[in-house]
């Protein structure tokens, strides 16, 4: 890749929008493949996906992986693989997602340059500063509420912890953890850039209305 090129690509991946950031669940699906679910997502307003899986073979992970991303580009939809930055290279994703107890930042920075964005979770302001420091494109700050989607967290910061978080750092937030339709409004006029489910879209009757929906939601609470 010649210089032009990386800064091209480096461009567009500082572009991304993290509006309204699915998270897939295998199991929360109801049947439904991971690949309707997130195609039915970005046709409701999903601005933002990320394939994590917990209980899958490597093989199998980067075939869903490539497939949807596939889908995605079509779609003009950054991808984002959970923990795996192998998988996340293999199948030229846009970024990775690690949280604290994934490969470091600074290991991981060192593999993927500046080819591909690291979002880190913070589940503190500690975690948020230190992320910040070491080059991290964006956070995940989690859990915002307890969920039962994911169980080994800290506890939850509440809106609080997520303002405290806004003052000390600069870099793109996105809240996560038992956010739905009803308080994704918090969490964008607390100033997160974005918001993050798994539940509230990939569990719906409906996940392309149940995009819409939370979308609708997202861009009353920016309206000043
Ligand atoms: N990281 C922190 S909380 C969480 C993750 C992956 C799960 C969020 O799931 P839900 O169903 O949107 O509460
Ligand atoms: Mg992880």
């Amino acid at each position: 890749m010649d210089a032009g090129c990386r800064i091209t690509q480096t461009m567009r991946l500082r572009d991304i929008d993290y509006t309204l950031y699915l998270v897939t669940d295998r199991g929360l699906s109801r049947g439904r493949s991971t690949a309707e679910i997130v195609e039915a997502a970005v046709h409701g307003g999903a601005t933002c996906v990320q394939l994590r899986e917990k209980d899958c073979t490597t093989r199998e992970f980067v075939e869903q992986a490539r497939a949807i991303r596939d889908r995605l580009q079509a779609l003009n939809t950054p991808l984002i693989i959970n923990d795996r930055i192998d998988v996340a290279l293999a199948v030229k994703a846009d970024g990775v997602h690690l949280g604290q107890s994934d490969m470091p930042l600074e290991l991981a920075r060192a593999i993927v340059a500046d080819t591909m964005l690291i979002g880190i979770s913070a589940e503190s302001i500690r975690d948020a500063v230190e992320a910040e420091k070491g080059g991290a494109d964006y956070l995940g700050v989690s859990p915002i509420y307890a969920t039962p989607t994911k169980t080994d967290t800290a506890p939850p910061l509440g809106l609080e912890g997520l303002r405290q978080i806004r003052a000390a750092v600069n870099l793109p937030l996105v809240g996560i953890g038992g956010l739905n339709h009803d308080n994704v409004g918090d969490v964008i006029r607390i100033g997160a850039e974005g918001v993050a489910v798994v539940t509230a879209i990939v569990a719906a009757d409906d996940p392309e209305q149940a995009a819409r929906s939370l979308r609708s939601v997202i861009e009353k609470a920016r309206q000043p």
